[in-house]
């Protein structure tokens, strides 16, 4: 049976585990969240930054709590672009950032290279700024009404002749004017674009043309330019790798699966895909036509945009919470940490990055599965070993016709530990829909830890201060082997 499997850039990714975005634009100097239009206001009171952004102690930070990329608001739907853009007055050119002569995105791009932090870019298609965004003829009437439906009975073709500036063609431009400049990015490299899907309503209905501007994305950023693989996309339609979890709390449901399938129009086309969303989880399905991988997008503050009233970071018990219901539960966790009016990046909210760290750290230092007896019921043993060596390519399944799987550790002496961390060997497909895990003192009396569906990437089960001396991990794959790594 052949499995639907993630391709290298996202088995890295869910590897990766953690990510950071950074919103930094106009609102964070205006106490503003979303979808502003600054109206008359000049770009440089827009924009009011003079001096240089500092976030090398956020990428220092970042990369030594574990954080493996930055995802960074080159553009949100305000429409400024915090780089030089040729094609927009709207950007940090025109504003007294650094005299005029600076540019934040190369600011950040080097800092993050400095600290080996990938990137990722988010350009937001909602453009609330730029003339272009719409269909207007060249007098300003609209073409197109709010519901998105030409209006005077024209086809699209009509309404794209009649149109007097392309917004897919300025989109493309800005994509491609960073993406091709070395200065952005990671040593010149996103490995991840967020196409944020977010609009206002009664904004004007705009199509997005995803085939060419992904066609621009990989040309410069995937295989076609070199790279080992393609670039990451989120909320790319039919092209979409990375998959919004449903909601911003950085929750993943219990239940979640990294398939998804495709929708098709009437002639066939795939137009889009299908999460499986339901109450704000995107759960995936079990069998699918598209890996995607699960991201929980989350704030360390109540904001995306730093303000006087959303600059207080989550206290760490949130914090840790977030880590367990996303990356816990197959996903993996993007983190905002925003930047303050000053260009940094506030010590409370770096003292916090910095705790939550350590959290981890301490917590997954010692795997105590080391020193245990480890044995299976199966009659498939060979490969256990597997289970230990801590490389993600390894991996151990019981027998071919064996569906179900029982693992047990002996830590030799009543042992107390607090978490229990299973993974599926995800290049091997998504297979397991059921677990249970029991502890016992002496392998006659067992207590149920927890039980459950889905495992994928990894499946965290935390129990602060479990004493046992016996781990017993059950699981269960639909209709074949189940695969397990460490
Ligand atoms: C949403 C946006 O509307 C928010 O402002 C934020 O950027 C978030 C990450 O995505 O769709």
């Amino acid at each position: 049976m052949s499995h639907l499997v993630p391709n290298i850039a996202q088995f890295q990714y869910h590897k990766e585990e953690l990510a950071a975005f950074i919103h930094f634009g106009p609102n964070t100097f205006h106490n503003v969240e979303w979808g502003e239009h600054y109206g008359n206001m000049s770009v440089k009171d827009v924009f009011p930054l003079k001096s240089k952004v500092d976030v090398e102690p956020l990428m220092a930070t970042l990369q030594e709590a574990g954080f493996k990329k930055v995802i960074v608001t080159a553009k949100h739907h305000d429409g400024f672009a915090i780089w030089r853009s040729r094609f927009t007055d709207y950007e940090i050119g025109h504003t007294d950032y650094q005299n005029g002569q600076g540019d934040v995105l190369a600011d950040i791009s080097a800092a993050a290279t400095k600290y080996g932090l990938a990137m990722g870019l988010y350009l937001s298609p909602w453009d609330i700024h730029e003339k272009s965004y719409g269909y207007y003829d060249q007098d300003g009437n609209p073409l197109v009404g709010e519901d998105g439906i030409p209006l005077l009975g024209r086809t699209w073709e009509e309404v794209e002749q009649l149109d007097a500036a392309d917004y897919n063609t300025f989109y493309l431009h800005q994509l491609e004017e960073i993406l091709s400049n070395p200065c952005y990015g990671c040593n010149g490299r996103f490995t991840e674009i967020w196409l944020d899907g977010a609009k206002g309503t009664g904004a004007a209905a705009q199509r997005y043309k995803l085939d060419q501007w992904i066609a621009t994305i990989q040309r410069y950023q995937g295989r076609q330019a070199g790279y080992d693989t393609d670039a990451l996309l989120f909320g790319a339609g039919p092209y979409t790798t990375v998959r919004w979890i449903g909601n911003e709390s950085g929750f993943a449901h219990e239940t979640t699966w990294a398939p998804a399938r495709l929708v098709y129009d009437d002639s066939g086309i795939a137009m889009d895909i299908d999460t499986n969303m339901h109450d704000h989880y995107s759960q995936g399905y079990p069998t699918g036509d598209v890996w995607t991988v699960p991201e929980a997008d989350a704030r360390i503050t109540s904001g995306w945009f730093w303000g006087p009233n959303k600059k207080r970071p989550k206290p760490l018990s949130e914090l840790t919470e977030i880590y367990l219901r996303s990356v816990g539960h197959g996903a993996t966790l993007l983190l905002n940490i925003p930047l303050n009016d000053q260009g940094k990046v506030d010590q409370d909210i770096l003292d916090r990055i910095r705790e939550f760290g350590c959290v981890l750290q301490t917590t997954f230092t010692t795997n105590l599965a080391h020193g245990a007896k480890l044995d299976t019921d199966s009659s498939y043993k060979q490969g256990l070993e597997n289970l230990l060596d801590e490389h993600p390519w390894t991996h151990w399944s019981p027998g071919e016709s064996e569906t179900e799987a029982v693992l047990t550790l002996d830590f030799g002496k009543q042992t107390s530990f607090d978490i229990v961390s299973i993974e599926e060997a995800i290049q091997e497909g998504q297979k397991i829909c059921q677990y249970q895990v029991d502890i016992s003192l002496n392998q006659k009396d067992w207590y149920l830890m927890e039980k459950g569906t889905t495992i994928g990437a990894k499946r965290l089960i935390a129990q602060h201060g479990t004493q046992a001396r016996f781990v017993k991990i059950w699981v269960k794959a639909a209709g074949e082997a189940p695969c397990l790594t460490v």
